[in-house]
């Protein structure tokens, strides 16, 4: 994600902490290339020099730190002004009306339908609703209306539909007042693409709004949209307030430069970000991660976040004991490949963590790892629990049984083994924070 821009800053990181005092001449030279690697990364043209005007004034006007090279705190200032420039923190939807309505509007294929049944799944899961109810106005594409459908059947949220009706209006209209008669809390209403220049399409969401008068009026953006993102956001949020603004596609290769303008230029929060085709592939926008990530300092925002969600707190206790008592099993071992594939593939995973960001160069596929999970898998519970050693005829039932070589399954035992080992003397978690001195500069 946000390839080459996380690249340039990165390379100027690196040259700047070989120098050992921040004098107005490298401020200028680094403060020109930061503008430079934002313009590449389609920033708005405003927007890149607001910024760069703050950081250059603010590095000048800084003592060095005695605790930093004068590099660190050169990127700890362009850290600190993106994080501002995308909010400052993260900014939670008010769902306390009953019902809370949501309008999504955007551009054709922007993710709109997608993020619709995303974050009902979403609030759902975090019990910010219990009743959420889709409601269908795209009538535009034939087929939109079949795909919220689907999409709802798959999370087991309903959807509102009209049969042969051709007006939104109409939609919106009845959907509200069946919302009321059934006590849905919320509503989320899907709305078909359309362009920021089409009167007839602009005005017909402008009519929408007014009859929906929703609590939230979503902008849905493309992240890898270029120069043009601010602009198209500022038009529909002239054409109908909104209050949020949600970014897709930041799974893919995109260049990322839309994300920092559309808050700026609207003034409006980013609210969520889609990360994914899945349905669970949606996170809250944190400004912080997002800068992080610019920088390519890793996401270990969303990691811990990904973590707390899905591990069991006493688990990961009792895990610790067994891991330094060296009484952990294959069956263990098992438990914790099912929960990080919950998480996410392993790639995604390790580019979650700092300085790993090069790994997503490397071919890292999750096959190994399902091949352990297959290996663990045909072995008998005792085999899993160690009450049994693994005689060469066990591994070869084991092979067998997983459709794996040998090899596969003695390698896998003899890392097993080390990893035992390894793992007893390690130090854990706190002393390796003070290792590493302390948590990061810019937290
Ligand atoms: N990679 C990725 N794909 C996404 C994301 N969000 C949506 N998509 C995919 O993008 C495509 C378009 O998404 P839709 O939700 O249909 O977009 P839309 O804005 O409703 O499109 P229209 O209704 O035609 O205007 C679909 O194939 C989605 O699966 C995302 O965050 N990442
Ligand atoms: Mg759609």
């Amino acid at each position: 994600m946000l390839g080459a821009l996380t690249d340039k800053m990165q390379g100027l990181l690196a040259r700047l902490s070989g120098k050992h005092k921040l004098t107005e001449e490298n401020i200028a030279e680094a403060a020109s290339e930061v503008r430079l690697a934002l313009l590449e990364a389609d920033v708005n043209y405003g927007v890149v020099k607001d910024l760069v005007k703050q950081i250059k004034q603010k590095a000048l006007g800084d003592k060095v730190l005695k605790s930093v090279t004068p590099g660190q705190q050169f990127i700890k200032l362009v850290h600190d002004e993106l994080v501002e420039l995308m909010g400052g923190a993260e900014a939670p939807l008010d769902l306390s009306q009953k019902p809370t309505i949501i309008m999504m509007c955007g551009l054709q294929g922007s993710g709109k339908t997608t993020q619709c049944a995303k974050l009902a799944r979403y609030f759902t899961k975090t019990n910010a609703a219990r009743k959420p109810l889709l409601v269908a106005c795209d009538l535009q594409r034939p087929a939109a209306i079949t795909q919220l459908q689907i999409l709802g059947e798959s999370i087991k949220v309903p959807v509102f539909t009209m049969e042969g009706e051709k007006n939104p209006l109409k939609v919106a209209k009845q959907a509200l007042e069946y919302a009321k008669k059934e006590e849905y809390d919320l509503l989320i209403v899907d709305t078909a693409g359309r362009l920021h220049v089409d009167e007839a399409m602009m005005e017909e969401l402008a009519q929408l709004h007014t009859l929906l008068s929703p609590h939230h009026v979503l902008f849905v953006a493309n992240a890898g949209t270029g120069q043009e993102a601010p602009n198209v956001a500022a038009q529909f949020n002239a054409k109908v307030p909104i209050t949020g603004s949600i970014l897709t596609m930041l799974d893919g290769n995109t260049r990322g430069g839309a994300a920092i303008s559309i808050r700026h230029i609207t003034g409006k929060p980013l609210l969520f970000e889609g990360i994914g085709e899945k349905i669970d592939d949606i996170q809250i926008f944190n400004p912080r991660s997002m800068a992080d990530r610019i920088l390519g300092m890793g996401d270990t925002i969303n990691l811990v976040k990904k973590a707390q969600e899905h591990i069991d707190e006493d688990e990961a206790k009792k895990l610790e004991k067994k891991i330094r008592s060296a009484s952990f099993t294959y069956e263990d071992y098992l438990s914790q490949i099912q929960t990080v594939k919950k998480m996410g593939s392993l790639k995604s995973l390790l580019g979650m963590l700092p300085g790993m960001k090069g790994l997503s160069d490397i071919d890292i596929d999750d096959k190994e790892f399902f091949k352990v999970e297959a290996i663990i898998q045909s072995m008998t519970p005792d085999e899993r629990s160690e009450k049994t050693e693994l005689s060469p005829s066990r591994r070869r039932r084991v092979a067998q049984g997983s459709g794996n070589s040998l090899e596969a399954v003695n390698k896998l035992v003899k890392s097993f083994k080390q990893a035992k080992q390894f793992f007893k003397n390690m130090p854990n978690l706190k002393q390796l924070q003070k290792m590493m001195g302390g948590s990061p500069l810019w937290h």
